[in-house]
């Protein structure tokens, strides 16, 4: 890889991804990206030894080859100053982002690769369990913790890695089709004022509006992945 030049592999798909770019925009690092587009690209990236785990994403930066989203994210947080101040705003930024983490992918996430690789049926059980889920688990506690808040933003008086992992998973219930149509976002106003704060934050608001900012996964996105992965032939 040329000199300094930082450079992010994942797919064309916001996925574990899209909480790293994040954080490299609100670092203001600036970073190329590959995207993958073939199982043949996935298998020969595999067999180059870059990927620890044989997993992506891959982040190119320092001379290093970064892989694990959330040790990713964590080591551009501590360049972007993102990270918290003290050891109690750390903690509680680790708790909310992996609140948020949980939020998304143990419940909305798999649901379109379940209609894809499972049945319909299956895809709307998730769905009612995810919506069960934001409601009585997830969504009172961010806005509580946001009505708490001085800054309008999670931890502390600045955006932090919480805000990254929060604005993506929000984003996600506000954008999933059948969430957004029972408007399950909207009973957590403050919750909603927040995408509003963070979408205007310097440099974000130019990487929000620009072609790298990817729509929320849908069926097709989910096929483009499950064959890129080998879960369905190419
Ligand atoms: N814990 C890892 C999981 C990475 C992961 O599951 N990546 C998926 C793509 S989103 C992958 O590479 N799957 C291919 C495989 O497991 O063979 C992380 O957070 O980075």
């Amino acid at each position: 890889m040329a000199g300094d030049t930082v450079r992010l592999t994942y797919t064309a798909s916001r996925g574990l991804g899209e909480p790293i770019r994040l954080a490299l925009v609100a670092s203001g690092i600036d970073y190329t990206e590959i995207y993958l587009q073939t199982r043949e690209d996935f298998v020969k990236l595999t067999e180059g030894g870059k990927l620890m785990f044989k997993q992506i994403p891959l982040l190119e930066i320092d001379g290093l080859n970064l892989i694990g989203s959330e040790a990713v994210l964590r080591y551009v947080c501590r360049k972007g100053n993102l990270e918290g101040k003290t050891d109690e705003e750390k903690v509680k930024i680790d708790m909310l982002a992996m609140g948020a983490k949980d939020m998304v992918l143990n419940t909305i996430m798999y649901s379109r690769f379940h209609e894809l690789l499972i049945s319909k049926e299956k895809a709307e059980e998730d769905i009612e369990t995810a919506i069960k889920e934001c409601r009585n688990r997830y969504l009172p506690v961010f806005e509580k913790v946001l009505s708490e808040s001085k800054s309008g933003f999670f931890v502390g008086d600045s955006m932090t890695m919480a805000d990254i992992m929060l604005f993506d998973a929000l984003s996600c219930v506000n954008e999933i089709p059948e969430l957004k149509a029972i408007g399950l976002l909207d009973e957590y106003p403050l919750c909603v004022a927040f995408i509003d704060h963070f979408s205007k934050q310097p440099r974000i608001v130019d990487y929000l509006a620009s072609e790298r900012r990817h729509t929320v996964i849908d069926l097709e996105q989910a096929a483009y992945a499950s064959r890129l992965f080998g879960w369905l032939p190419s």
